[in-house]
């Protein structure tokens, strides 16, 4: 066959030099579409639960891949396995492991058989939890299902590169960045951009000029339903126009398309792109269009049912793959025959990385199946019911299901049978199986929180100073002197939030430290709350201390969804293999109306598990929870009590110091009747009724639980309800939030219950938001009456003469 001279080489010098590179490309390609196929079957034969394949989207891939260096950022979604193939971030075999869950890191090192197939992540971090050089790596940050999630994150992983950039500080971080050079790659489906965060994030990056890239694998479909339905136009590169980049205002994107089956068009596409985007940090959006999804959407369904009869011809012929053999034929880059050896050697290869992946999942398995029948069997030997012993055992040697559910369901099913036996071998078994046990939690509930040295839970607490000179100050100032420490002392820390940088944020806390420390470590930011978080999650993911700012507690909602799907579950699903140690800073309960003084803290707890909640009464305790967090590998959300930073503190002597603990609840007075149980702004309502209650000679016991999340890890509660026998729970969240959550904990989780001389009672604020003006908080939230009353209640229920009633 003639070579044809109309090719590009896509910057190889020789044509020789660019056949091998075309042919090892082609070979990569087949690879990761044996792997979809082979996958479904896996799937459909109930090997596997559930599929999602990367199928039709190969070539695009590959050529993504190629300008993606050491250092730089993956943020997609589960259609990348090809790129995750070429970029070296996973193998075939890997694949297979996460598709069949094996919780063995050594073989599914991106979640530990922890998320479904197609969710790519990194080891970022080493077995203790220590960073590892992410200079030497390909870098992709942990995927996560809701679609167009990973574009929130993704603004932070290309903040980073900016502040990498222009802090001259940070340039000794040499593990984590080549001054700023690196580049975010970010992916997505055509339907998902119809998302929110999609264009959020997008505009986010025009206005920053962040090295981010997006690039959008365009098949014209979300599951069943068309772009028609979807996208205005029909075109989402089109509708973007208006975000192209102009040198004037220098803000902007860069707007590319290519189509999805043309290998020369895509590679010159994306080194042309990333080249600008690297040098110049100029954003850009790759529009990847005609592309297919041979398989259709997940192992889940057909798409004969929803795509035309024409569609699906189209899709044959345009395979990317085909049209690219179909090139590499007619430019003399390959012969039938040699293609059709590297397609059948693919095949090849495939199936054996299969096998091997199978039997490194089930052999360990297999082992404890036959463990306990053995046990079972032995315990038959002597037993009454050995002939249902037996029958179990024989089930579970049968089983097709390749689980240790059917393990854990036999092994209990002889334990109760047998309950009225008792034998050795019976206890075999129980040993056995609490080991097992054991084992799998070790599988399935490790790396919620930090498992380092790190950990915020080991911090060490130092306590305030004060000398006869402590100045008394406004709680703001309080705690501006702690931020300014803070700045000063740690380079990677800096600050973003709506109205924080010029005017120091809307109570002043950081006022005048841009000025001192510049804008990039205290710079305001649009009013986009789920990106504002989104900058943290993926800098704070690059080696940096974030702390971001959600103006008003009650606005934590717009940033909820990436909180708990994204930053709650990190360490959880990578088991360990990457860790986002931001602070939320935020402000909140008591102030005026509906959305300026919400304290909505039973929703975010019931979210945020895997991330710190904590409730300071006040600034210095603030500080100290702001200096605990960043001593620690972990994040935190951190509610400022709105009402307070006018309120007079005395500034400690060391307030650059001072570490408050997590977990650990401060008895603020000793009381002997009945104990109040409270956070934040409650604390000072409940002290107002303490001395109300002192005068008709009921003693209170007041504590401060300080955090949330951990919620009193040494059962101090516990102890003091052994001395007073009655207890109330106080928020200002709706009935049934965190008020309950605390009751919980003491009366169930700690077993409070033995303890209890009166009914355990929560006194919360009403249902409804609260209403605005001095009575609509008044009457909306609990006051010092309510508490008043409902205390004195419960001593009259005990003791109805000592507590005549009063209304
Ligand atoms: C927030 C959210 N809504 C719905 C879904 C269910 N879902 C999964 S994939 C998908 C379609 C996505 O289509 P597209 O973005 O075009 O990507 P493709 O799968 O076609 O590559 C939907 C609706 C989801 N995962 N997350």
């Amino acid at each position: 066959m003639k070579k044809q001279t109309k090719i590009s080489l896509n910057g190889k010098t020789t044509f020789e030099e660019y056949k091998k590179q075309v042919l090892a490309d082609y070979k990569l390609a087949n690879e990761s579409r044996q792997a979809s196929l082979l996958g479904r079957k896996e799937v459909l034969t109930g090997k596997a639960k559930f599929g999602i394949f990367g199928d039709g989207k190969e070539i695009a891939q590959i050529a993504m891949a190629k300008v993606f260096q050491n250092g730089d950022f993956r943020s997609g979604y589960y259609r990348d396995q090809t790129f995750a193939f070429a970029a070296g971030i996973s193998t075939v075999k890997e694949f297979f492991a996460q598709l069949y869950a094996d919780t063995n890191l050594k073989n599914e090192p991106a979640s530990g058989g922890r998320s479904m197939n197609g969710h790519f992540a990194n080891r970022l971090l080493d077995d203790k939890g220590e960073w590892k050089n992410l200079m030497k790596m390909k870098n992709t940050s942990a995927d996560i299902s809701p679609t167009a999630s990973q574009m929130i994150r993704l603004v932070g992983l290309a903040y980073a590169s900016k502040l990498y950039r222009g802090l001259k500080d940070l340039h000794s971080m040499t593990e984590f960045t080549d001054k700023g050079n690196e580049v975010a790659f970010g992916t997505i489906g055509n339907a998902s951009c119809a998302e929110g965060m999609f264009f959020e994030a997008l505009n986010a990056a025009a206005v920053l000029m962040i090295p981010m890239t997006v690039s959008i694998w365009d098949d014209g479909y979300g599951i069943s339903v068309p772009s028609k339905y979807q996208i205005a136009k029909e075109n989402i590169s089109e509708v973007l126009k208006g975000y192209d980049y102009d040198e004037e205002s220098g803000q902007g994107f860069l707007i590319y398309t290519a189509k999805g089956w043309d290998y020369q068009e895509l590679i010159s596409m994306y080194e042309e792109g990333i080249k600008i985007v690297r040098e110049k940090h100029i954003p850009a959006i790759f529009h990847v269009k005609e592309v297919t999804q041979p398989q259709g959407h997940s192992t889940s369904g057909s798409h004969e049912r929803y795509k035309s009869k024409e569609r699906l011809e189209w899709e044959k012929d345009y395979c990317c793959i085909i049209q690219m053999r179909k090139w590499m034929l007619a430019n003399a880059l390959g012969t039938d025959e040699e293609l059709d050896i590297i397609e059948k050697d693919a095949k090849d290869y495939v199936k054996k990385m299969q096998l091997e992946a199978w039997d490194d999942y089930i052999k360990p398995i297999k082992k404890e199946n036959e463990d306990v029948r053995n046990i079972i069997g032995n315990i038959a030997k002597d037993s009454s019911r050995s002939e249902e012993i037996n029958k179990i055992s024989d089930d579970l040697k049968k089983s097709l299901d390749y689980n240790r559910k059917v393990i854990s369901e036999a092994m209990d099913e002889v334990l109760r049978i047998t309950r009225d036996e008792s034998s050795e071998k019976r206890d075999a078994l129980k040993g056995w199986r609490n080991k097992f046990k054991e084992d799998n939690s070790r599988r399935y509930d490790s790396h919620l929180y930090s498992e380092s040295k790190n950990s915020a839970l080991k911090v060490a607490e130092v306590k305030p100073v004060y000398n006869d000179d402590s100045k008394v100050q406004d709680g703001r100032e309080v705690l501006n002197a702690f931020f300014d420490i803070a700045f000063k002392r740690d380079p990677r820390i800096f600050a973003i939030g709506e109205d924080l940088g010029k005017l120091g944020d809307v109570n002043q806390g950081m006022a005048g430290l841009q000025a001192k420390y510049g804008e990039l470590r205290l710079t305001d930011t649009g009013i986009r709350e789920a990106t504002i978080v989104g900058q943290g999650i993926g800098a704070a993911l690059r080696g940096l201390k974030p702390i971001v700012e959600i103006q008003y507690l009650d606005y934590l909602f717009y940033a909820m969804q990436i909180i708990t799907d994204d930053l709650a579950c990190l360490q959880y699903r990578t088991a360990g293999g990457q860790k986002a140690p931001l602070i939320i800073r935020t402000r909140g309960h008591r102030l005026e109306g509906i959305w300026h003084s919400g304290s909505p803290m039973g929703s975010v707890i019931n979210c945020f598990r895997g991330v710190y909640v904590c409730v300071p009464r006040d600034m210095t305790r603030a500080a100290g929870f702001y200096n605990t967090i960043l001593k620690s590998d972990e994040p935190a959300l951190i509610v400022e009590r709105l009402n307070a930073y006018r309120l007079k503190e005395k500034l400690p002597e060391n307030i650059g110091e001072i570490c408050i603990p997590l977990g650990v609840p401060e008895l603020l007075s000793e009381g002997t009747d009945i104990t109040i149980v409270t956070y934040g702004a409650c604390v000072d309502i409940a002290r107002d009724a303490m001395t109300k209650l002192n005068e008709v000679n009921i003693s209170v016991e007041l504590i401060d639980v300080q955090t949330l999340i951990p919620f009193d890890i040494n059962k101090i509660i516990l102890e003091s309800l052994k001395k007073t026998n009655r207890i109330l729970f106080l928020d200002e969240d709706v009935p049934g939030g965190a008020s309950a959550f605390m009751m919980q904990n003491v009366v169930d989780r700690d077993g409070g219950y033995r303890y209890l001389d009166s009914q355990p009672r929560c006194l919360a604020a009403k249902p409804h938001r609260p209403a605005y003006g001095t009575d609509g908080d008044y009457f909306s939230k609990p006051n010092a009456e309510d508490i008043f009353e409902e205390i004195y209640g419960m001593m009259h229920e005990s003791d109805p003469q000592k507590y005549p009633l009063i209304f």
